[in-house]
């Protein structure tokens, strides 16, 4: 998976979910990456389906649904989360832009539960966050395909 904007794409959470119970999860690494572990006592089984959601403080959630076939590895086709959601609550709206205008040029200030005006990570608030931002203007989820 790649969190756009960002050369380190680590830190997103993935869970395989059947409803709302979480069978497996991990947080991928800086290559992107990311392998799931049983949450225990729960063990994934051949043939049932499941949701596969991943997301990240300031990007938008991915869900796909998803049936095992083979274990103990199955590989996803990469999903790219889009970024811009400074105020953490996944939706892109001017909420964000108030939060990324409101510290531009400067370093990261918080916004809302969790947020930052820094969207990349690169510690400063710039035109990269705001591009973050309008690129991705009134989306409230990142497309997984296929
Ligand atoms: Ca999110
Ligand atoms: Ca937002
Ligand atoms: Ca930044």
């Amino acid at each position: 998976m790649d969190l756009q904007g960002r050369p380190n794409d680590s830190g997103a959470l993935i869970e395989a979910k059947q409803g709302v119970i979480v069978k497996a999860n991990a947080t991928s690494v800086s290559s992107g990456k990311y392998t799931t572990s049983y949450v225990s006592p729960f063990l994934l089984a051949i043939g049932a389906s499941y949701d596969v959601v991943v997301d990240r403080a300031l990007y938008l959630p991915a869900t796909k649904s998803w049936t095992l076939v083979t274990r103990p590895l199955t590989t996803l086709s990469t999903v790219i989360l889009l970024g811009g959601d400074a105020t953490n609550d996944d939706i892109i709206d001017i909420g964000d832009a108030t939060c990324i205008g409101g510290a531009y040029g400067n370093p990261p200030v918080g916004c809302g539960s969790g947020g930052s005006s820094d969207v990349n990570g690169d510690g400063t608030t710039s035109i990269l966050d705001l591009v973050l931002f309008g690129g991705n203007y009134g989306a409230s989820a990142s497309p997984w395909t296929p």
